[in-house]
């Protein structure tokens, strides 16, 4: 029997044949995916993971990248859920979120963040608004953290003309919401300059004015979690995007600027984190390029990779694998 000999040509051939895999590959809803390396999901294309442990079992929200093939840029319709209990074998949920169910919103699903409190589970997402020029911020609500998910205010809780501290039109996107330990939610958010403002506790309102916090370099996508009394604000650094990060005794700072923790992705201009505890141990999730060799800036997909801490709380550099997490 002839064998059949695995080139560089071959493997390059079947990269290509993944750079719509959507359409190639069909998952049935609620089928266990087992992931086998970086990127974790392969069928799809998936961006901007947000993450949540809710009851054991870690739940993923991604973003999804449709842009046909040779297009410049997102086409992003829709967001989509995976969940699993070993962060290796996920199971893909119908995508319980859609750009349509904001009525105010006209265009993409970029990047967004599901928290929980008090049973229900609230999904902050970045969108074009329809009548406000720009980017605005929407918050879901839904009693389970796969859905189904409705628009919880009928209109949008940011909008561009609400923020002034820069001028262009996509500075409120990049949602990331934390409840601090005294109960009070906090949302960060923004491209250009980091916002944050105080939530309300019904999660859906605004509670106050919105501040700005100064950090080097910073593009976007923050995220800001907490471990042994220090708050850790992450975000993309530069553009090409690194991750870089901050660290406080304060949620309301100050910062101070502590390094990169992960260089550039593969493939990717972007890169953008999520950073949670789960089972004892610390996982860094972020996107790429890499699920085909022509995939790149508009064709992302998620990696999951491990994040160490240093004795002092610092955070260790991540070494991005194909491998992925065991
Ligand atoms: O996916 C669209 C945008 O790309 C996100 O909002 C940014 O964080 C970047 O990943």
């Amino acid at each position: 029997m002839k064998k059949l000999k695995v080139t560089s040509a071959l493997l390059a051939l079947l990269a290509g044949s993944f750079l719509m895999p959507a359409k190639a590959v069909v998952v049935k809803p609620d089928t266990i995916i087992h992931s086998t390396g970086n990127p974790i999901i392969r069928h799809k294309f998936t961006a901007d993971p947000a993450a949540m442990v809710y009851k054991d079992k870690v739940y993923l929200y991604t973003g999804h990248d449709e842009a046909p093939a040779g297009k410049n840029g997102y086409v992003m319709h829709n967001w989509t859920c995976f969940s699993s209990t070993d962060m290796v074998n996920w199971t893909e949920h119908p995508s319980p979120l859609n750009v349509k169910d904001f009525v105010w919103a006209k265009a993409d699903a970029w990047a967004s963040q599901v928290i929980e409190r008090n049973g229900k589970f609230y999904w902050y997402v970045a969108v074009e608004h329809a009548t406000i020029p720009g980017k605005a911020i929407g918050v879901a609500v839904a009693d389970s953290p796969t859905g189904p998910f409705k628009d919880a205010r009928g209109s949008a809780l940011v909008t561009n003309d609400m923020t002034k501290a820069i001028k262009h039109s996509w500075d409120d996107i990049d949602p990331t919401v934390i409840i601090d330990k005294d109960g009070q939610a906090y949302l960060f958010w923004g491209n250009g300059i980091c916002y944050y403002a105080k939530l309300k506790s019904n999660m859906t309102e605004l509670d106050g004015p919105i501040k700005t916090i100064t950090l080097p370099h910073y593009t976007e996508a923050p995220w800001v979690h907490q471990r042994n009394g220090w708050y850790y604000l992450s975000y993309a650094y530069e553009f090409p995007e690194k991750i870089a990060y901050a660290m406080s005794r304060s949620i309301n700072g100050p910062w101070v600027y502590k390094g990169i923790i992960n260089e550039l992705a593969g493939n990717s201009n972007t890169n953008h984190q999520a950073i949670i505890d789960f089972k004892g141990k610390t996982y860094f999730i972020y996107h790429n390029g890499a699920l085909a060799a022509d995939a790149g800036s508009f064709h992302r997909s998620v990696c999951i990779d491990y994040l160490y801490y240093n004795p002092d709380g610092s955070i260790k550099r991540v070494i991005m694998t194909s491998e992925g997490i065991k």
